[in-house]
């Protein structure tokens, strides 16, 4: 177990005793997700490559002998929810995480599961609103948890589907396959090539020297508010003119001879060459060729920006000092939704090997300097690292005397550079994991 999933585990696991008085029987995780690329693809029945990270939702749960659920929410001030399997199960309008937990629970029954009534407590590390993931990963493991607790097994794929149809049937929103797929599949040191019509997952493994950083904008976002549905939307009714079952079975003839509005082609196009991008990812990954996944993942996002139109200013402004950090190896895009939340960028360090990050390359990201003093400034603290002294001197050193981190003010940006590669580091950053 990791140190952040053992952190994780007895937080849920202490919080649940003090609610219950009792151990919890399991305790279930499920990971967030970042996506490497393949955006909006799902619903289009295209192709993604998301990976699984560290940070999770874990549910500690134990059975009742009753039809009654209760569950705690620890991040959310220790809130309770409680509701009853027997009888119909509603929105809970007052406290919209517990949405996810309900809509699981009906999703699972739905789907002709015979659950039992449980307790539990849940707490999570997935930054929230940040498209990493964080409902999908509530859903499945609340998913895994009341499945273990009625002694039920299911395919993981199978779970993934009825963690989707909570989103979309109960919850509302009309997401594809790919967030709770990833969570309920994803693998250690892989990314993983979803085909989402087939289901047919392809695992892409990625190199020891290459490293996947997420970079919190801390523009926050929620995919609830509309623009998501409409997207959807905009695309089947492009796949509708063009007498397809869906954008996967379309191509830029088609579209250009379908005549259609200017941004319903615009909306057409991105998914379009967004599943090839995709297709041709993977293979870039494969052979190890960073320098054309760099460039596929900045037209992903170039695509992201002026077909989609699903990001923002603050998150365009982050890539471009990502991508100008990284240089030609490596790329730079949006994850996840859209209209905020975290960039993920890709690029060779070598982790694996040296465990450093020295070298003239030796930039972590870089990141809006006002985010940076937003997000970044609680974690040092308690860290009890001295963000102001960093910012004045440049540098802050460990007890060897060694440069440990260094921040350089560019304009309005900042740019981190870690002299060595220590997990620590990774933690001092609110806004920035790095996983590999
Ligand atoms: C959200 C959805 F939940 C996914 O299904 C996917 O469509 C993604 O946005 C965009 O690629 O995370």
């Amino acid at each position: 177990m990791t140190p952040l999933d053992k952190a994780l585990s007895d937080k849920v696991s202490a919080a649940f005793a003090q609610r219950f008085g009792v151990a919890p029987d399991l305790v279930a995780r499920a990971p967030g997700r970042v996506n490497l690329i393949g955006e909006h693809t799902d619903y289009n029945d295209g192709f993604v490559l998301p990976c699984a990270i560290g940070p999770s939702t874990m549910v500690a749960a134990s059975r009742r002998d009753d039809n009654a659920v209760h569950v705690v929410a620890i991040d959310f001030d220790n809130a309770l929810d409680t509701f009853n399997l027997k009888q119909p199960i509603e929105r809970n309008t007052d406290q919209p995480w517990a949405d996810y937990v309900r809509g699981m629970m009906m999703a699972l029954q739905n789907a002709g599961h015979a659950l039992t009534g449980a307790n539990l407590a849940i707490a999570g590390n997935v930054s929230k609103g940040a498209g990493l993931s964080s409902s999908a990963s509530l859903e499945v493991a609340v998913g895994k948890a009341m499945l273990a607790l009625a002694e039920i097994e299911i395919d993981h794929t199978r779970l993934a589907q009825i963690a989707q149809s909570a989103e979309c049937d109960f919850v509302g929103t009309k997401c594809g396959i790919m967030d709770q797929l990833i969570s309920a599949q994803g693998k250690a040191g892989h990314a993983l090539l979803i085909d989402c019509r087939s289901l047919a997952l392809t695992d892409a493994p990625v190199p020891d020297d290459i490293a996947v950083m997420i970079v919190h904008s801390g523009v926050t976002r929620g995919l609830v508010d509309g623009h998501y549905n409409e997207r959807r939307r905009q695309c089947e009714a492009a796949a509708k003119a063009m007498g397809v079952a869906a954008l996967r079975d379309a191509n830029l003839d088609m579209l250009a001879a379908a005549g259609l509005d200017a941004v319903t082609t615009s909306r057409a196009r991105h998914v379009i060459t967004e599943n090839q991008r995709t297709l041709d990812a993977a293979g870039a990954l494969a052979t190890n060729d960073l320098t054309t996944l760099g460039a596929l993942m900045a037209q992903s996002h170039a695509s992201m920006r002026d077909n989609f139109e699903i990001t923002v200013p603050a998150i365009d402004e982050l890539v471009a000092l990502l991508q100008q950090a990284i240089g030609p190896v490596g790329g730079a895009r949006m994850t996840g939704g859209g209209f905020g939340g975290a960039t993920c960028a890709r690029n060779l360090h070598r982790l694996g090997m040296a465990v450093t990050l020295i070298e003239e390359n030796a930039v972590y990201t870089s990141c809006p300097f006002s985010n940076l003093v937003l997000h970044g400034s609680r974690d040092i603290a308690a860290q009890q690292f001295n963000y102001e002294a960093i910012a004045r001197e440049g540098e802050e050193h460990g007890e060897d005397g060694e440069a440990l981190l260094a921040i350089e003010k560019r304009g309005d940006a900042a740019l981190l550079r870690a002299d060595r590669y220590d997990p620590e580091i990774e933690a001092f950053f609110g806004n920035v994991f790095l996983i590999n």
